[in-house]
């Protein structure tokens, strides 16, 4: 019997509050009219064990946490997340759509927390091999838009609550990110309405389909 071909991988990246969630659907509703089935999934978490990682590392805001136990913790539900969710589901050939990945680690622990880049460089080959997003869609919003509309939601968690300049550093690393990966990443500039922003979303992801339709 012939094998599906295999799935595709696409991700979803922003500063807090940039829209992500909100545009989940809109990116699946959007796949799944082309007829593809997609599995949805999240980081950190996307696995029981990873989301009872993902509870430590949003909500223990009592707890003096090293960077490098937080760096190594994402890692490790990554790990649990790529051998029991995200692999099994592109050699399927569904395609996984992430609400954030790998990109998080080098906006938030690298840019933010200030870890080497190298490091997170060196525990991702170690964690995912050659497994990258074919497709990430970066949020992008300025400081104080971020924060305005994740006020509008729940009480904010460990990263929410940092300084600006935390938040700054991680809106850079993204945009570096962005720049170094033209081909993966495209930018959407999220401080615009939800409707201009839903309709570049639904355009970008039929571009992908059809690239994808063409190989
Ligand atoms: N993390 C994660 C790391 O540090 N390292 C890692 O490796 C990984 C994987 C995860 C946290 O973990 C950190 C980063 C994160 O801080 P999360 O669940 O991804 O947490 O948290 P958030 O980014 O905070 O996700 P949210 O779902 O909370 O925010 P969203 O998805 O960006 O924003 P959303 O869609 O909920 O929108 C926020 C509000 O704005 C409105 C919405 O209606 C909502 O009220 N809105 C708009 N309003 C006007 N115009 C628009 N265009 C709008 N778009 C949305």
């Amino acid at each position: 019997m012939a094998h599906a071909p295999r799935g595709r991988f696409v991700t979803v990246e922003g500063q807090d509050g940039a829209g992500k969630t909100t545009n989940l659907s809109v990116i699946r509703d959007t796949l799944e009219s082309s007829g593809i089935h997609v599995v949805q999934t999240r980081e950190p978490g996307g696995t029981p064990w990873g989301e009872a990682l993902r509870e430590l590392v949003l909500n223990r805001g009592d707890t003096d946490i090293a960077p490098t136990a937080e760096l190594l913790t994402i890692f490790a539900a990554r790990a649990q997340h790529i051998h029991q969710v995200i692999e099994p589901a592109l050699s399927a050939g569904k395609w996984v759509l992430c609400d954030r990945f790998t990109d998080a680690t080098y906006a938030y622990q690298g840019g933010g927390r200030g870890i080497s880049l190298d490091v997170i460089a060196l525990l991702e080959d170690l964690v995912q091999g050659e497994l990258q997003p074919d497709l990430t869609l970066l949020f992008d919003i300025d400081i104080d838009t971020s924060k305005a509309r994740a006020r509008q939601r729940s009480e904010a968690d460990r990263f929410e609550s940092e300084q600006d300049s935390f938040k700054q550093a991680v809106r850079k690393q993204y945009l570096q990110l962005a720049k170094q990966n033209p081909q993966r990443v495209r930018v959407i500039d999220a401080s615009r309405s939800l409707e201009q922003v839903v309709r570049e979303v639904r355009s970008r992801v039929n571009d992908f389909i059809r690239t994808v339709a063409r190989d």
